[in-house]
């Protein structure tokens, strides 16, 4: 193993640069000229725009223009597509509207965009938005969202075995059926969004700074769909990204405007998301309802499991990956179990809010949210003990490899060992006497787990990765990735490293430039590791055969002879060497890429045990411990993994315990559109996460890498939820939904004490 190497806990490179506030990210960024755009937005959830008068806000100090979407379709600017063919329950294709980018004739939802308005000074844009007149005519918010859509119906989406799972439910000696809800959230990235456009009249070339995860996927839609140019001539350039968790997408609205508006105003055009704009601009997380229905044997074998999905998809599906938490990850619901059979059919249903997209997980934590928590509730109804349910249905290791009853085919795996494991780390043996401690206190505890597992790094996609060694010998690493927070600069150090033999700073990083980096796909999925780990080691691999016969003149020596370690070429059995450097100046600099395209996903995996207490005096929850055993294959860097494992936990359990965005069921208004509303956790809401690895490498690639970017949430609603239900269930409340605030706890025990104390006569 290289000093630098895989399996280091190396400390993050860019650390010291972005604590010292030395960071780069789209806030940071100005330009000799630029303008401001300010957008404003719908007041309403739905309204027919009667009139909009920008006279005022044109004639405004400094405003450059004040535009509708009426100007957008005159200068030609385009809108992204759907391209999933799928289905409506009646058999008629599914039903799509993607934003036009300036709402026109009718607004959806509250926030949605109807005028730009630009100015010299961000505040001269902000007081010229103010003076846009727009009547609306309000209308109602239940009837269709698309007049051409009166059921609401996007689409209807089935897999699994509907004939199968119907005779398993039949002969089931025990059928439990519960209705779980996932509530709708919002990504707080440490920094909000932002973009920044240039047009260059002379090339006809437009650059787009962006805080964005896929620098390449941008260009082309921008390019092929939007601007209606060839992709060379659209440049796109991301700097750090302070957080983006799926939720930093490629159809947000302000890319296309600033893009336009620097070609039509003949300046650079910034657009800033303010902190109480976000709720609003963002797309949103999850919101969706299951009905969930578990079938067992007379010896609590699972049968099968029959799921029907409502999925809340806000007013507009503008690209594929919109509809992507509806879709792609429904093979999670089977989890780590052997089911003969399994059915889901999940509705995908416009309604008047933002629309959604995925959030850290996208469909995988809502997932083992209901098969974890219907597993729970199963063991109580039957009266098992959870983990001897759970113990009786895992996949052993010797069924791998393994086809689920829903779609997925898992390569490896050792799931009893790492819920043994996790019982072990979260003392599940030792909580009976922390339990009495803590009613000795006046207080109720509960432990959870969760068995969770995700697929990571999926095909279809590949990922690319450049190593290239100048005249003088200096590296660089060019990745076609883009982190946002993950450690990339750092973790994929490690991997050239450990191929190459040199030190972390031998090698300059180069990452989310288009014209920089010839390809990329992204960061998304949990996938950068596995695929875009594996090109770099392949383009490593292609350095070091290239740079061979090199070596072998500068050693005099048959190429046969030379071997490569540890950063250096030597005569086999002699202690006669060169530097892969020396070796790079002598040809005159070396460069390779490759790209790695898996055969299949990885199959990250882990359980989660959490432990709470809660006082029934006020609902008030205290997370007490929580454990993880995490297999994410082979562990490049465990800081990293820990951390990334850490930031997943929080946000799974900001989404139990307080995250939540709500509607007004009346009026449609955002009443959680600030962080007075839109509760956070912080640090002294939590406590100490103890994360363990068990590392069972994956073939599927040459690192033997699985994902760990969302293992954290995909475990930690689910784990943290049964532990509040468990800490409860002794007074009789056996339900409660998400976010488990104090209220909502208090509320569930008053009712459920209503509910069993006798009727005074
Ligand atoms: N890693 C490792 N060993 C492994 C697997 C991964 O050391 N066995 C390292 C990787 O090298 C990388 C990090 O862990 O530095 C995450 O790797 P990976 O699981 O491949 O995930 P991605 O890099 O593709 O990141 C995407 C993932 C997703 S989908 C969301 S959502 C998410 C997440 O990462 N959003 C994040 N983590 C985030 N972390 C931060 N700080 N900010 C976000 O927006």
């Amino acid at each position: 193993m290289e000093k630098f190497g895989v399996g280091q806990p190396l400390q993050r490179f860019e650390d010291p640069r972005l604590l010292r506030g030395e960071g780069r990210f789209i806030h940071d960024l100005a330009v000799p000229g630029q303008a401001y755009l300010v957008l404003v937005r719908s007041p309403h959830a739905h309204a027919r725009i009667a009139r909009i008068d920008r006279a005022a806000a044109a004639a405004a100090p400094g405003v450059l223009g004040a535009f509708d979407g009426e100007d957008l379709t005159r200068d030609g600017i385009g809108a992204p597509e759907v391209t999933i063919k799928r289905k409506r329950p009646d058999g008629t294709p599914m039903f799509w509207r993607a934003h036009e980018g300036l709402a026109r004739g009718r607004v959806r939802f509250v926030g949605d965009p109807v005028v730009a308005v630009v100015a010299q000074t961000l505040a001269q844009a902000q007081d010229a938005a103010d003076l846009v007149e727009v009547d609306y005519e309000a209308l109602p918010i239940d009837g269709a969202v698309w007049d051409e859509c009166p059921d609401n119906v996007c689409n209807v989406h089935e897999v699994g075995d509907a004939a199968a799972t119907d005779a398993a439910f039949a002969r089931a000696a025990h059928v439990v059926s519960r209705r779980y809800v996932i509530s709708r959230v919002h990504a707080q990235f440490l920094e909000p969004r932002g973009a920044l456009g240039q047009y260059d009249a002379a090339s006809g070339r437009y650059t787009l700074h962006l805080d964005v995860q896929y620098p390449h996927r941008v260009r082309d839609l921008l390019a092929e769909r939007i601007l209606k140019v060839p992709k060379e001539a659209v440049r796109v350039v991301a700097g750090d990204v302070g957080g983006a968790f799926g939720a930093k997408g490629w159809a947000h609205v302000e890319q296309r405007h600033v893009l336009w508006l620097a070609r039509k105003l003949g300046r650079p055009v910034k657009w800033t998301c303010e902190r109480s704009e976000a709720p609003l601009a963002d797309e949103h997380g999850r919101d969706c309802i299951s009905e969930a229905q578990l079938a067992l044997d007379a010896e609590g074998r699972f049968l099968a499991l029959r799921v029907r999905t409502r999925n809340n998809l806000g007013a507009y599906v503008s690209t594929d990956r919109q509809l992507l938490p509806t879709f792609s990850n429904l093979g999670s619901l089977v989890g780590m179990y052997a089911f003969a059979a399994a059915h889901v059919r999940v509705l995908g249903e416009f309604s008047h809010a933002s629309p959604i997209a995925p959030y850290r997980g996208a469909g995988r934590p809502e997932a083992i949210y209901v098969l974890e928590r219907l597993i729970d509730d199963a063991a109580r109804e039957l009266g098992v003990d959870r983990i001897e349910l759970r113990r009786r249905n895992l996949v052993p290791p010797g069924a791998m490899p393994y086809r689920t009853a829903l779609t997925f085919s898992y390569d490896c795996g050792e799931f009893e060992r790492v819920m043994d494991g996790a019982l072990a780390l979260g003392d599940w043996a030792g909580f009976e006497a922390r339990r009495d401690a803590a009613r000795r206190r006046g207080r109720l505890r509960g432990i959870g787990l969760a068995n969770a597992i995700e697929r990571a790094g999926a095909p279809p996609g590949d990922e690319y990765a450049q190593l290239r060694f100048d005249a003088g010998g200096a590296a660089t690493i060019l990745m076609g990735t883009k982190s946002q927070g993950q450690g990339h600069e750092t973790t994929f150090r490690q991997i050239a490293c450990e191929r190459l033999g040199l030190a972390p700073e031998d090698f300059r990083y180069v990452e989310g430039d288009t014209d920089a980096v010839a390809r990329g796909t992204g960061t998304y999925g949990s996938r950068s590791a596995a695929l875009g780990g594996s090109a770099l080691l392949f383009a490593g691999e292609k350095i070091i055969a290239r740079g061979t016969p090199v070596a072998a003149q500068l050693l005099e020596a048959a190429a046969a002879d030379v071997v490569f370690a540890h950063g250096r070429y030597l005569i086999a059995g002699t202690d006669r060497s060169v530097s892969l450097k020396q070796v790079a100046i002598a040809a005159g600099g070396l460069d390779e890429h490759a790209s790695f395209s898996p055969s299949a996903e990885t199959f990250p995996n882990g359980c989660h045990v959490c432990e709470v207490e809660i006082d029934p005096d006020t609902g008030t929850i205290e997370v007490a411990r929580y454990a993880v055993v995490d297999d994410v294959g082979t562990v490049i860097n465990p800081l990293t993994v820990a951390g990334q494992v850490h930031g997943g936990i929080v946000q799974g359990l900001g989404q139990i315990l307080m995250e939540r965005i709500v509607y007004d069921a009346e009026s449609g208004q955002l009443l959680t559109a600030s962080l007075m509303d839109y509760a956070l956790p912080r640090a002294a809401d939590l406590c100490e996460l103890k994360v363990e690895e068990h590392p069972v490498p994956t073939a599927r690639n040459p690192l033997g890498v699985k994902g760990v970017g969302e293992a954290g949430a995909v475990g930690a609603l689910a784990a943290a939820m049964n532990a509040i239900v468990d800490a409860l269930a002794p007074l009789d409340v056996r339900a409660l939904d998400m976010p488990a605030t104090p209220e909502r706890v208090w509320r569930a025990l008053r009712d459920a004490a209503a509910k069993t104390r006798p009727r005074p006569r």
